[in-house]
Order: C-alpha cells, then structure tokens, then sequence
C-alpha cells in the first residue's frame, strides 16, 4: 500500500490533529498509524522501535517494540531545580530512566510506550514546559548561547530565543487538545504565518554572541550573531541564512552548508526580517522531495542575492552591511566561571549529553540531588553539556561535594582535551536512521585514540571531535576538525578539516573506513601536525596550510579564512 505523502497528511491533518487522539486510545497496538506518526512529530515526539529488539521479535512474529522519543521544547536551554526535578521524574516514571541533552540545548526522552505518553506530556506541561513544535515542519527549538560570562547580554539573548520561539510556535490549539483534553473549538483557528501545509521542512534559528559560536551559529537556517556597540550594549544582530547539515552518501545533490551572512538588522527588525525568511521559505520550498526542501536549497537555487531581496521585500526595509565580528572558538569552557555580577556557574561534560545512572556513574541521581538544594537554573549547551549556574559563593562547596560523590566530574577530567569536547549522536538503538554505533561507540573510540594523542603530546591540545551514526548530521560533524559519519555497521567516513570556530566545513578523507584505518591514518597526521604546526595553529587549520585536505567541493559558499570576520 502507498502512503500518503508528508504534504497530503499535513493539509489533511485538521491542523496537525490528525487521528492522534483515536491512534493513541488504541490499546490492540503499541504503535500509530502512517499519518499519525508523521503528525506527531509536530507535537515534540517520534515513534521509534528499539533496534537492538527488532530482529528477535520479528523472528517471534511480534510487532516491533514501539516506543516514543520526547523531545522539549527549550528555548536558550535554561530550565529552573524545579523543571529539572519534574523532568527526573518524568524520566523515571514513564521513561527510560535517562535525560539526554542534545545539540540543539534541551532534553529528549526515550523509550515512552504508547499508553505512557499522555501521563508524560501532562507532567511537562504541569512544570511550565511543552513540546510544541520541537520536531515537525516549523521553527524548531531557538537556541541562545549559553555562555554565562556575559550575563546581561546572554539574558538578553536568552530573551529573544524565548520571544522568537512564542512567535514561531504555531497557532493551532491540537497540542492542547491532544494531551490536555482541551475541548475543540467549533471553527478551527487560523494558522496565519504558516498555512495549512506549514514549512516544507524542519527550520532552525540560533543566536550567538561572538567570541563564542556555541550554538554553531552558521548550521542553522537562520542564523543571528549578536553586534555589541562601544558602550557594551546590543546594537543588533548579523544575519546569516541557510544553513543545514543534512546530507546523503553518495548523492551530491544533497550536501552540508554554512549559512552565509547577507546583512545586520537592528534589535527592532528582528521579527520583520526572521518572519520574512520564514514565509520566503514557506512559499518557495521544494514541497515536491523532501530530500531537497530545506532553506539552503531554496537559497542555492534561487540565488543567495534574490533571497535577500525577497526578504528585505517582505520584511519592508534594506538590510544594513553587516558588521565584523570576530569568533574565538564553539566550544563549552569546562569547570566553575565568575560571571561580571559575582554568581557561579560550573560547566560539565556529559557524555554525548546522557545523564543515567549506569555501575559507577550515577549521573541522574547525582544531578538529582544537586537539584534538590541548587537555588539557580540550569542551562544546556548545544555540545550537549550542562552548567549548573547562578550559584551563589556560598553554595560552591555543596555543589562540589555532590559533584565528586556522584562521578559528575570524570568528563570534565577526561585524559584528553579531545574527549573532553567531543560530541556524538544518539544513534543506535532509538535512531531509526542510524547505519552505525554513535553515541554508544564513542567512548571505545576516545580510548583508541587517546595512546595516539599522548604518543604525539597531545593529550591537552583542544581537537574538535563530532560522531555521526549517519550522514543527516545531528552532531554537526561537517564542522569538527576530525568527524566520524557513519556509512554501515562499523565503518565511518572519516572528515577533515572544519575549524574550531563552527565557519568552515570539513572535507572527506577516507570513505567507507573501519576503526584499524581510521586509526592508523590519524597517527600519521597527528604525527605531522605535532611536529610541524605553527604556534597556535589548530589541527583543522594545519591540514589545509600543510596541503593534506582542500576545501570541500560543495556547491555553495563555503568560509575559506576562519579569520575572515564578515561572509
Ligand atoms: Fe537530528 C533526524 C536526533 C539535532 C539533522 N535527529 C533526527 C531523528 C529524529 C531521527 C529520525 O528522523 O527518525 C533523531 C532521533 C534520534 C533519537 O533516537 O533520539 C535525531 N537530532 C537529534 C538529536 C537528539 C541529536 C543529539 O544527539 O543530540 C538532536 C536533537 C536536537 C533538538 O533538540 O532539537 C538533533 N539534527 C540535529 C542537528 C543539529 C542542529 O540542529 O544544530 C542537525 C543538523 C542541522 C540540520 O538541521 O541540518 C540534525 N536530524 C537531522 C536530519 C537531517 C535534516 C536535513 O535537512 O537533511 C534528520 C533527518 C530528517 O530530518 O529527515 C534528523
Ligand atoms: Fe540518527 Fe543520523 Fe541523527 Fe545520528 S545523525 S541521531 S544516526 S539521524
């Protein structure tokens, strides 16, 4: 039987209500039907199955083990003690037993069976969350830098993540009725900025504050650098469009890109020119094959220029030239910082972002009890980590007993600078897309790789490391100085060549590779880098000037100099 298509089951959803309500009620199957699991998704959840499960129960004739992933919405990642509790609970009761911060600064649930999600959803929502529109064809989860350092400007920032997130949430009350019984109106509302069919594709909008690009600002369809005037205030924001990571193997057509900067606008413009990039994305998307519906596509093929155009029409003014700024690095800065207002915030590498409690590592419990006498918030970085900030001087020495008797800390002890950062994906067994161990295979790799980094000396040299279980790049991995993409049941593309400020994608170095080949050519290069780089000089950087990788053959802009300020 063919299925309908995504654009059919949207314009026929009702407003992304679908049959959810029915499907759900249906206790003869712990699975949806086609259209509901494509509606769903609108609501924050997919249906997955576990994989590892599959093949026994296929052999028992069972229907696969279905179960739902949850994702929050969360924009800039800051939840209260209170949340966080709420979410543990969640977690616990109806869920896998793990919260999983992931890339894009909130959590996601797994494991939720069927008759399970309503009972998780009503407890999000009773602590002041919501998973509208994490997953689906809309604007997806706003991201704000994390870095609280510069707290007047990052609550600033944090601000306008939560107002663009409100803006773009759509306006149908499904998610409402579905989860929280609210009664149907008599007339369906009006959807006024999205329309029946909403986006042709997911859209992703991010705002960093130079120098730190921790939200990997340029993977994002719309990306927002906050510009500080002389006096330290906001004068606005570069804007820079179409960026996306999503790729296939083997097919050019569908490739990773940067977003490219095209103008500045002032904190006044901010709606008018993001709403214009939404609908000009809205009304000119691919809405034919989805593989080529995302903004940088719609950019790609009608000219980043007559985009601009498009959206200074829409949005009723010119955009200003933008203005230099200048990124030091995408990274999280590791154990406690001062913040200019005397506050404290501790920074923690998670590993691949799960908080479980597993022999030896109770992380959930161990951020559970920080939870429960924490008087701050926390926020999620998008290389999946979490600060426990605001804290108070008084408050440091229990925050730090808590974080040593659970283990909170052995990430941010790691041997190796690289392990330190490193970030993967989810992967197998949830991912329904994975083609190869991510999450799971990435601390065999760190320890595989570590003798190597000590062999060259080095162990403290910040490397940029991302791991992929396919090539749709939900790590980012086309912009770490050395990525893993996964191609099949232990094999990996093996990428070269991004920088550590998130402006230059990396390069295909060996296709198809196993561990043992992937090991031995980094030995070798790491070996020329150790002996032959410059002051200073990062690995990404030293492979382009010692001519070992070229810049990718993508057909967009692609930032050659991480110097270069403004696209
Ligand atoms: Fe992603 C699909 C997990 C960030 C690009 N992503 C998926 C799904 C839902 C698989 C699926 O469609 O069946 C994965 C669920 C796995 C699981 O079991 O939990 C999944 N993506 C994730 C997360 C959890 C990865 C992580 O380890 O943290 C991230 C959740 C972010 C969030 O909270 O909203 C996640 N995904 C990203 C990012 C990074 C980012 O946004 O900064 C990207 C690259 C940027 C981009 O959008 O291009 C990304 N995910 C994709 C794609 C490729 C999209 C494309 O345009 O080609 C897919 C596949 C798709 O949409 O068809 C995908
Ligand atoms: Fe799944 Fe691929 Fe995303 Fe990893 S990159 S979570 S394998 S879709």
């Amino acid at each position: 039987m063919s299925h309908p298509s995504v654009e059919k089951i949207k314009l026929e959803s009702c407003h992304l209500r679908g049959t959810l309500a029915e499907g759900l009620a249906d206790a003869t199957t712990g699975s949806l039907n086609f259209e509901d699991q494509r509606t769903i998704k609108f609501h924050g959840s997919y249906q997955q199955d576990d994989r590892d499960l599959r093949d026994e129960r296929r052999r028992q004739k069972l229907e696969p083990a279905h179960q739902f992933m949850v994702r929050i919405r969360a924009p800039g990642g800051v939840f209260t003690t209170e949340q966080w509790l709420a979410l543990d609970k969640v977690a616990t009761t109806h869920a896998s037993h793990s919260l999983r911060v992931t890339t894009r600064q909130t959590f996601q649930l797994h494991g939720v069976l069927k008759r399970e999600l309503k009972a998780a959803m009503r407890a999000i929502h009773a602590c002041g969350l919501d998973t509208i529109s994490a997953c689906g064809d809309v604007n997806r989860n706003v991201l704000g830098a994390s870095n609280p350092l510069l707290s007047p400007l990052h609550a600033q920032v944090h601000d306008w993540a939560q107002r663009l997130s409100e803006y773009f949430k759509p306006r149908t009350r499904a998610w409402y009725e579905v989860w929280l019984d609210e009664p149907q109106p008599d007339r369906i509302e009006e959807e006024p900025l999205y329309g029946d069919a909403y986006l042709p594709r997911k859209f992703k909008i991010a705002i960093a504050v130079p120098p730190y690009n921790d939200v990997d600002v340029f993977a994002n369809d719309v990306g927002l650098i906050a510009i500080v005037d002389d006096a330290g205030q906001l004068a606005g924001f570069n804007v820079a469009i179409g960026g996306s990571m999503g790729a296939s193997h083997g097919i050019k057509a569908h490739y990773p890109r940067v977003a490219n900067a095209i103008g500045f606008v002032t904190p006044e413009q901010v709606f008018a020119i993001a709403q214009s990039a939404v609908t000009v994305q809205r009304d000119l998307g691919d809405r034919n094959d989805r593989k080529h519906a995302r903004f940088k596509y719609t950019i790609d093929d009608h000219g980043s220029d007559r985009i601009r155009e498009l959206m200074e029409q829409r949005a009723g003014f010119k955009l200003q030239p933008a203005r230099p700024y200048r990124f030091e690095h995408n990274g999280d800065r590791f154990g406690w910082v001062e913040d200019t207002g005397g506050r404290w915030h501790l920074t923690l590498s998670l590993p691949s972002g799960r908080i479980a409690d597993t022999p030896g590592r109770p992380l959930l419990t161990g951020l559970r009890e920080i939870a429960r006498i924490h008087r701050g918030h926390f926020r999620m970085t998008c290389n999946q980590n979490v600060i426990i900030a605001d804290v108070p001087e008084d408050q440091r020495g229990a925050i730090e007993a808590l974080v040593a008797r659970h283990g909170l800390d052995s990430e941010n002890k790691a041997p190796t600078a690289l392990a330190r950062t490193a970030v993967s994906c989810v992967a197998l067994p949830t991912c329904a897309l994975a083609m190869a161990e991510s999450e799971r295979y990435l601390p065999d790799f760190l320890n595989a790789v570590e003798p190597l980094l000590e062999k060259h000396g080095l162990k403290e040299q910040p490397i940029l490391f991302r791991m992929s279980g396919c090539p749709n790049g939900c790590s980012r991995p086309y912009l770490a100085e050395i990525a893993l993409v996964g191609k099949a049941p232990g094999r990996y593309n093996l990428m070269l060549g991004g920088d550590h400020r998130g402006m230059r994608m990396n390069t295909l170095f060996l296709d198809n590779a196993t561990e043992p080949d992937i090991l031995q050519t980094l030995d070798a290069l790491l070996g020329r880098y150790a002996t032959q780089r410059e002051p200073g000089e990062h690995f990404g950087d030293f492979l382009h000037r010692a001519g070992i990788i070229a810049l990718p053959a993508y057909p967009t802009h692609v930032r050659v100099d991480p110097d270069e300020a403004v696209a």
